[in-house]
Formats: C-alpha cells, sequence, structure tokens
C-alpha cells in the first residue's frame, strides 16, 4: 500500500490501515512522514485521554474498564499503550487477560501497543502519530496509556486534553511529588484499588498535597476506583467530562494546546536530532574517544566536540 491508500484507509476506518499506518510512523522513516502529512489535517475530533501512573496502579485496567463503559454509551474508543512493564497483548492485558478479550471482535474498539525504542528517540514521535492516525480514523475517545514519573517518558500532556493519574495505596511516591512540585498536575487524580486498605487516607494526603501547589482555576477532582471491578468508573468519567468542559468554558483550552505543542515540538526535535546523532556516529569511535579520555589524552568536552563534528578527531 502507498501513503496515500494507506491515509485514506485510515479516513474510512479500515483497521487494516490504520494498524500499517501505525506501523509505518513507528519506523519513523518517510513513508510515515507521508501518511501523517496527508492525516494531520483530518485529525481533531476525537476526545483524548491521557492515563499515567506508575506500573502496576492499575492504568490498564481502568482503560479496559472505560473501554466497557462507553461501548455501553455507544462511543467508540481506541488505545495506545506506551507502558513497556504490561503492554496489551492482542487484545488481553498481560497478567489480566480476561479484561479486554471481551473486545476483542468489536469494531468500535482498536488497541495498540508502542514498541519502545530504548535511548534512540522516537517514541513521543510515534505515539504522537498513533494518536492522530486514530483521531483521523473517527474513534470518537481516545486514550493514551504511559508509565509516569520517569525520566523519558511521553509528554502525554501535549498529547491528551485530560490527563488522568492513576495512583494505588500503598505509593507515596506521587504525593511527594505533587508536594515537592516536580509534578506535572494532572487533570483528574483517580485512587486505584480501593478494595485495599489506605485508600481513604491516600485520598485525603493527596488532596491536601494539592492545596499546596498553585493549580489555575481547576482543582483536579480525586476519584476512588475499583477497576478490575469498574467500581467508580463513571465517576471517574465524569470527571474527565466535567475537566472538558471546564476547559472550554473557560477558554484555558487554546493556551494549553499550544503550551503542549509547544513543549510536544521540542522533544520531536530533540529525538530527531538524538537519532540523527546515533545514526552518525559509530560506536568504535567513541570507544576509541573514550579510551583516550580514560587516559587523560583528551578531555570530556573536546570528546564531545568530535563526537558532535565541531573538530575533527585528531589523529594519532
Ligand atoms: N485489588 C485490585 N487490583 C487491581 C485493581 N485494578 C487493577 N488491579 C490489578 O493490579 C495489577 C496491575 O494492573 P494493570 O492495569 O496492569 O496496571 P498498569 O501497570 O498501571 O497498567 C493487575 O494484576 C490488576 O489485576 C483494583 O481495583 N483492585
Ligand atoms: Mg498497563
Amino acid at each position: 500500500m502507498t501513503p496515500a491508500e494507506v491515509a485514506d484507509g485510515v479516513l474510512a476506518g479500515r483497521r487494516r490501515a490504520i494498524g500499517r499506518a501505525i506501523s509505518m510512523a513507528e519506523s519513523l522513516g518517510p513513508e510515515g512522514r507521508e501518511v501523517m502529512r496527508l492525516l494531520h489535517p483530518k485529525a481533531g475530533r476525537a476526545m483524548r485521554i491521557g492515563i499515567t501512573g506508575s506500573p502496576g496502579a492499575g492504568k490498564s485496567t481502568l482503560s479496559a474498564a472505560i473501554v466497557r463503559y462507553l461501548r455501553a454509551r455507544g462511543l467508540t474508543v481506541a488505545i495506545v499503550s506506551v507502558d513497556p512493564t504490561s503492554p496489551f497483548t492482542r487484545g488481553a492485558v498481560l497478567g489480566d487477560r480476561i479484561r479486554l478479550v471481551d473486545h476483542f471482535l468489536d469494531e468500535g474498539v482498536f488497541i495498540r501497543s508502542m514498541a519502545s525504542r530504548g535511548h534512540l528517540g522516537g517514541l513521543a514521535e510515534a505515539t504522537g502519530d498513533a494518536v492522530t492516525i486514530l483521531d483521523a480514523a473517527g474513534f470518537d475517545v481516545v486514550i493514551v496509556e504511559t508509565v509516569g514519573a520517569g525520566q523519558n517518558e511521553v509528554e502525554v500532556q501535549a498529547l491528551a486534553d485530560t490527563v488522568v493519574l492513576v495512583l494505588m495505596p500503598g505509593s507515596g511516591d506521587a504525593i511527594q511529588a505533587i508536594k515537592a512540585g516536580v509534578m506535572e498536575i494532572p487533570d483528574v487524580i483517580v485512587i486505584n484499588k480501593c478494595d485495599r486498605p489506605g485508600a481513604d487516607i491516600l485520598a485525603g494526603e493527596v488532596e491536601s498535597a494539592l492545596t499546596l501547589v498553585p493549580v489555575d482555576g481547576w482543582i483536579p477532582p480525586v476519584v476512588l476506583t475499583q477497576a478490575l471491578e469498574g467500581q467508580g468508573v463513571e465517576e471517574a468519567w465524569g470527571a474527565v467530562e466535567r475537566h472538558r468542559a471546564d476547559l472550554a468554558a473557560s477558554g484555558r483550552a487554546d493556551q494549553r494546546a499550544l503550551d503542549g505543542m509547544r513543549r510536544n515540538l521540542r522533544s520531536l526535535a530533540l529525538e530527531r536530532m538524538a537519532r540523527d546523532l546515533a545514526a552518525r556516529t559509530d560506536d568504535d569511535a567513541i570507544d576509541a574517544l573514550a579510551a583516550r579520555v580514560i587516559s587523560r589524552e583528551i578531555d570530556p568536552a573536546t570528546a564531545v566536540d568530535s563526537i558532535l563534528g565541531s573538530a575533527p578527531p585528531e589523529e594519532d
């Protein structure tokens, strides 16, 4: 299929074309670029939700529960999972395979997990492209699941209109991050696994942590869920919809989109630079430079000059 045929197939909502388009985007080559150039102007209609949180918090389980909830209301849903610790595998969540199998044959659901790319970058690029493709394909809701609070995490805020942070009892790291002001404040906070002890205490702690940081108009609601049983999912979705309505009514939506896209473009540019650099440096040359730095023949910055090509490597 040519990029134009793939793009047409995506716009017609054909699953094979959607899968193909995402693969093309993931390979970061000229075909993917062409597909995205054709699809970008056609997207913009979907409700984009980011679901973030530590591994094991219940992001995939909550996503599955939201899918069931929204399907029952006739909405179509796509999930892009960039959580390498619990990928969706052939329509099932690893370690919890019953959940999404219900939707395996449902045309109104599309699930795709993104390959992790190590240090070469491209993850944000491919993830953003996947969201655009699924949006252009006509899904009403596109959910992006990412691991939060990491170093190289995808800038989910740039890809989603509403970001949901999933916490669970017994993991205090997120509250520390909120208190320290190092965390981007999510739009909705879900305390999942509320069947476990400590959920109410955690909810109280999160609420008080939120009073310590400046929030811009919208105060993130804290919702308790038991995603495994679908409990609280309606409330969580209600909070997402309230955030969406507030964003539209307050006039903050445009500024948020601009801020998000500015950050997104920066990370895309960094990813491309990292990739370009990886493509034109060879490991042997870096090994040789490392040896020279260790033997104190050259200093690290001079070695980096040489890697970046701003100074030709000295020949011995
Ligand atoms: N007790 C309990 N376990 C849950 C709940 N939601 C998810 N889990 C379990 O927590 C584990 C991690 O869930 P998962 O959705 O894969 O987490 P993710 O890594 O954040 O995507 C799985 O074994 C789930 O079955 C819940 O509400 N209560
Ligand atoms: Mg997961």
